[in-house]
């Protein structure tokens, strides 16, 4: 009887796309049933994400996670064992309550969400249905609108660029695939520009190019002209999308651009970006502000919101609570969705649902450190979140999620619907 319970958990350390250590975790069930899921892990990481666990020491530069899964293995697994694996809500807050800390950083976030993800891909293995469906029941039919990070800077490459994220986002697709088509083609023709000028064509962390250019403004020109070779026009079939990361910018003196060295006040920094929104065909600014900039977000908002998305990552951290208050402070219009930033599955949908409700946008994302896991694909479609950033068309550990995606598309068939807003 109740074949749905769950029989073992069971955890190991794997490898990330960067070569670091990461969790795996296995759930098996009763009747035989298993899945297994990982986790990635950010270089641009935000102050109040919940605790990725890592060893220290020397083995591994300090990054290793055998605690974490010793964690899986030595406290979560019993105390998993016997549930039902379609109870999603009730193992998330056995974990918690486990943990017993604000930020998970006695079990590690890293332990909680692997075995969080691989108990509802077991359940919906269970259940015979494929994950997305599982999650979001009938109502998960919206593909979402990829944002498609081609020139990579920041934290993610070594290049002299301090805007980490120059994606492009087709929004006059009609749907997924050709949407994927124009990414593809873009892409291609970005890399075919770059090499005509004697710029360099190796990749950043998420599969983007990442050469030295002259200015944020260069990068922007680029892209327009990749759009346009490719057989687009900008601003029509393809916008462009920004990620800041403005965190890594905060010193306690304003914003110092680590690269350029450039120091800017926080209202030089939205002066800057309110210039380039009104020069180039910008939908969507994630943190043009740090993390604790609640006032410098609010004013961004106020002044170019109506036009351009305006999205917090390291703002929000996929917090529910902190996503609360920004909302009371008119902070951005839409949120970056982590699942490793809070930590397990049932957070990551309240932090979506609560977004929806107050019609802030929402964003699947994947982490610059990546596997071949492709949940956040089928969480996307689940929830409807209209919106999905992982990474450039190169690279498995980003092309899986989007095959995934297409695969989705081909499944729903008809049904299939895509848009930012459902
Ligand atoms: C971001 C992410 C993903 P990281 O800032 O949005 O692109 O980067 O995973 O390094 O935090
Ligand atoms: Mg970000």
């Amino acid at each position: 009887m109740d074949q749905e319970r769950i029989e073992s958990v069971m955890g190991r350390q794997i490898f990330d796309s960067r070569g670091n250590p990461t969790v795996e975790a296995c759930v098996t069930l009763r009747d035989g049933t298993q899945a297994c899921a990982s986790v990635p892990s950010g270089a641009s990481t935000g102050i109040y994400e919940a605790c990725e666990l890592r060893d220290g020491g020397e083995a591994y530069g300090g990054k290793g996670v055998q605690q974490a899964v010793d964690n899986i293995n030595a406290h979560i697994c019993g105390a998993l064992n016997d549930m039902l694996v379609t109870n999603q809500q009730a193992i998330d807050t056995a974990m918690c309550a486990i943990d017993g800390t604000e930020n998970k950083s006695r079990l590690g976030a890293n332990a909680i969400l692997a075995v969080s993800l691989a108990c509802a891909k077991a359940a919906a293995r269970f259940c015979g249905m494929p994950f997305y469906r599982y999650l979001g029941g009938v109502n998960a039919v919206t593909l979402p609108v990829p944002m498609l990070n081609i020139l990579n800077g920041g934290a993610h490459a070594s290049n002299n660029m301090d805007i980490q994220e120059f994606m492009i986002f087709p929004v006059g697709a009609e749907s997924f695939s050709q949407a994927m088509r124009m990414a593809v083609e873009t892409y291609a023709q970005l890399g075919k520009a770059l090499k005509e000028r004697g710029l360099s064509t190796t990749v950043g962390d998420e599969g983007g190019y990442a050469p030295d250019l002259e200015s944020d403004r260069q990068a922007l020109e680029l892209l327009m002209e990749a759009v346009e070779r490719a057989g687009y026009r900008p601003g029509e079939d393809v916008r462009i999308a920004l990620d800041a990361a403005a965190s890594e910018w905060k010193t306690e003196n304003g914003y110092l651009m680590p690269k350029s060295g450039q120091r800017l006040t926080t209202g030089e920094v939205i002066a800057h970006f309110k210039k380039l929104a009104q020069d180039y065909p910008i939908q969507s600014m994630e943190d043009p502000l740090a993390e604790e900039d609640y006032d410098g977000f609010a004013e961004i908002t106020r002044e170019i919101g109506e036009q351009v998305q305006i999205v917090g990552d390291d703002l929000f951290v996929t917090n529910p609570q902190r996503l609360r208050e920004g909302i009371a402070q008119g902070c951005a219009n839409a949120i970056l969705i982590k699942p490793n930033q809070i930590g397990t599955l049932s957070e990551t949908m309240e932090a979506v649902r609560l977004a929806k409700a107050y019609g802030y946008g929402t964003i699947l994302s994947h982490r610059s450190g990546e596997t071949e896991d492709t949940s956040i694909a089928d969480i996307a479609v689940a929830l409807n979140a209209g919106q999905i950033k992982t990474g450039a068309p190169a690279r498995t550990d980003r092309v899986c999620k989007y095959n995934r995606l297409l695969e989705i598309e081909r499944q729903l068939d008809k049904t299939a619907r895509f848009g930012i807003r459902p």
